[in-house]
């Protein structure tokens, strides 16, 4: 659906035309996974899929809420009904993100909105953020409030942690706001320092594409948050303030302090050795070695299952399939327990890769995936 589309539907429902029309997308994470909450590095690039948002003002301090994508009438939520844990629907994404501007004191007095939204959702492509960023951006720009992108995805990050209850990082949020067409964004998520890496496939004669397990996932699931306990118990029982601060040449040092605790120990070696794949896949992208980061990724995806044990029998069989069948690189994307994996590939080769991995599907008796090509796309921005 398109702004205009969004557009006149908001003015069918509300009876007026919208202030503006505001686009967030999703984002597939190239490298660097569940390195966010431990003040490591991630690089995210936006998807073409994206959530849009055809907002206005209200003066009266109501939220109404309606979604092209959800079955229901607008939701109406007088401004005293902004409270943490009380909305478990979708309108949590958006209400948390008008409590978290008003929270922070920003003069935010309502509005009307109507969303539809192109992301697959449960499908770790960041649904939920793409959501947060639209609304966030809409509302920072029509009450003027000027706020830069890592600012708002602090933000949305705070709506997701604390009212919508899921202890995420801040990957999505800032990949969604901040990333930009035809790179990937290499973010420091320490102090959210950024760098547009290009990151153009196509003109190399690659592909990158997104394999989506259509195996549902969701972080305010306990898995998630057990392994960011795990991760802080690791920096605590190794006296630093997050596993950023391991240096990859003291790695095994530190699991040698670990003793017996076996699993922080499988817990701090994948968030160290992910954060130096980042750093790799940077130092190879920057040399003009795109081909090169295909071990890179791979190696990631045997980290997350083996060490993080983060991925599912769904997620591995489509990077085994990939692997065989040629691919240059695959991992798990995201969150994992389920959701999308990328294969890094040979232009020439999308379409039998894709066609082994279908037939790996359905011959597991699994539920068929759906396979598109990600092309790194625009972050959050007005359309209208
Ligand atoms: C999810 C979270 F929302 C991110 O913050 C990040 O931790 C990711 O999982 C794993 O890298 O997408």
């Amino acid at each position: 659906m398109g702004a205009q589309q969004v557009a006149e539907r908001f003015t069918e429902l509300y009876g007026a035309e919208p202030e503006g029309v505001w686009a967030a997308p999703g984002r597939v994470n190239l490298i660097g996974e569940h390195t966010d909450y431990n003040d490591g590095f991630v690089m995210p690039f936006a998807l073409p899929q994206q959530a849009i948002a055809a907002v206005s003002r209200r003066t009266d301090g109501i939220l109404r809420l309606h979604s092209a994508d959800i079955e229901g009438g607008v939701v109406e939520l007088p401004p005293d009904a902004l409270e943490p844990g009380r909305d478990t629907d979708w309108t949590a994404y958006p209400a948390g993100v008008a409590w978290a501007l008003r929270e922070a004191g920003h003069g935010v007095t309502g509005a009307d909105v109507h969303l539809s939204s192109t992301v697959p959702t449960g499908a770790g492509l960041s649904s939920s953020a793409a959501l947060e960023v639209v609304i966030a951006l809409a509302l920072d720009d029509l009450y003027g409030l000027g706020l830069p992108g890592w600012k708002l995805a602090r933000l949305c990050q705070r709506a997701e942690n604390v009212y919508v209850g899921a202890p995420t990082g801040i990957m999505d949020q800032t990949a969604s706001a901040c990333c930009e067409q035809g790179h990937a964004l290499f973010l420091d998520t320490r102090d959210l320092s950024q760098q547009q890496i290009p990151f153009d496939l196509a003109a190399e004669g690659l592909r990158l594409l997104v394999v989506d397990t259509q195996v549902k996932h969701a972080h305010s699931g306990g898995e998630y948050g057990k392994r960011r306990a795990g991760c802080e118990k690791g920096a605590a029982l190794l006296g630093v303030d997050a596993l950023r601060d391991i240096p990859y040449a003291g790695l095994d040092a530190a699991l040698a302090r670990l003793g017996d605790e076996e699993e922080v120990r499988r817990l701090v070696r994948h968030v160290v050795t992910e954060d130096e794949r980042v750093e790799r896949t940077v130092a190879l992208l920057r040399a003009g070695d795109t081909r090169a980061i295909g071990p890179v990724l791979t190696e990631g995806h045997a980290s997350l299952r083996d060490d993080f044990r983060v991925s599912c029998p769904e997620l591995d069989l489509v990077v085994d399939t990939a692997l065989s069948a040629g691919a240059l690189g695959a991992r798990m994307t995201g969150g994992g327990f389920g959701g999308s994996a990328i294969v890094l590939a040979e232009a020439t080769d999308v379409d039998t890769l894709t066609k082994t991995v279908e037939e790996a599907f359905a011959a597991a008796g699994r539920t068929a995936p759906r396979v598109f090509e990600a092309v790194p796309s625009a972050g959050a921005r007005r359309l209208v």
